[in-house]
């Protein structure tokens, strides 16, 4: 059977993290981010305790399929006056983002006003300072591109996919990663596959052919909600404008550790890795349980985020 429309192929050895590998007690271990530093895979994994909220934990490793896990958790919620509100319940679903020789680190600060976007960052994972809070409320999947376009840095993310059904991928512009301005929505629901929320997934991947942009699609079934994996291009020197996307998903939950756990049915990618002969390794949280990676060569997906050509929506 041709599966060339879901081109990732799983690693065989999967899933490469769970529970059992962190070494305090947790409840589960999933939606890490990823980079490569100093010649070894680095992800940031969001490890939800036995309290049921969640912090960063840095694992590294030397072949990107075993990593060892760091003894203690790196980024806990702030005491911070100024970010105490905010990440009271905790930080999740980090993104990492290289510029240069920062690594910028961008996550779902969480507390009893909702979810909001934080942005902080290291040279060293070993210091990390927070820049700030980049968003308001009932906003998450903050991913930052790994280059400023036009002067600015820009960011994804969504809005209001908290109170309702529905939720849009945006985009905004910062002169300087503290005043963000010109949002604009760039990728909405359609019927289908993604019909509820949309979420970029990480930082997009500069081509030839555009900005490829991951991301998660979430479907409401009768039976709850299936998160699955979408591909788009975005204009490089306009990426608010949508140059495509595949009409179906590219990767969604078939195995038995993505289909069941504390939230069945989800794959939800924080990081990748491209690999140096073009080989793209994604890194994502299965069933908000384990860590599995998964693989395919980045012209494939981006052969598929062409998609319809002249995709309109919202662009
Ligand atoms: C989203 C986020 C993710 C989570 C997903 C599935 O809203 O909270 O952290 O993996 O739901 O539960």
């Amino acid at each position: 059977m041709t599966r060339s429309y879901l081109p990732l192929i799983r690693y065989e050895k999967n899933p490469i993290l769970t529970a059992d590998d962190i070494p305090y007690s947790c409840s589960t271990v999933f939606n890490a981010g990823a980079c490569r530093f100093k010649d070894r895979y680095v992800l940031l994994l969001r490890v939800e305790g036995l309290n049921g909220r969640s912090h960063l934990t840095l694992a590294f490793s030397d072949d990107g399929y075993q990593f060892r896990v760091e003894e203690k958790p790196w980024i806990t919620p702030s005491e911070d006056a100024y970010y105490e509100p905010f990440e009271r319940y905790g930080v999740e679903d980090p993104r990492i983002t290289q510029v240069g020789d920062v690594y910028y680190i961008v996550y779902t600060a969480y507390g009893p006003y909702g979810p909001r976007i934080a942005l902080g960052r290291t040279t060293d994972f070993k210091r990390f300072e927070r820049i700030g809070l980049a968003t308001e409320v009932d906003n998450k999947d903050g991913v930052l591109f790994p280059e400023r376009i036009g002067g600015d840095y820009v960011m994804l993310d969504r809005p209001g996919g908290m109170g309702g059904q529905g939720g849009s991928i945006w985009i905004t512009y910062s002169p300087d990663l503290i005043h963000w301005g010109r949002a604009r929505a760039i990728l909405s629901p359609e019927a289908g596959w993604g019909n509820s929320k949309l979420g970029a997934c990480a930082p997009p991947i500069r081509t030839e052919r555009g900005w490829l942009l991951l991301y998660h699609g979430v479907r409401v079934t009768a039976g709850g909600r299936l998160y699955r994996i979408g591909a788009a291009l975005l204009d490089l020197e306009n990426p608010q404008h949508l140059l495509g996307y595949a009409p179906h998903f590219i990767f969604g939950p078939e195995k038995i550790y993505e289909r069941t756990g504390d939230v069945p049915n989800v794959v939800f990618p924080c990081g990748h890795v491209l690999e140096p002969d073009g080989t793209l390794r994604i890194y994502y949280g299965a069933a908000d349980t384990c860590i599995g990676v998964a693989e395919a060569p980045l012209e494939e997906i981006v052969d598929l985020a062409v998609g319809a050509a002249g995709a309109t929506l919202d662009s």
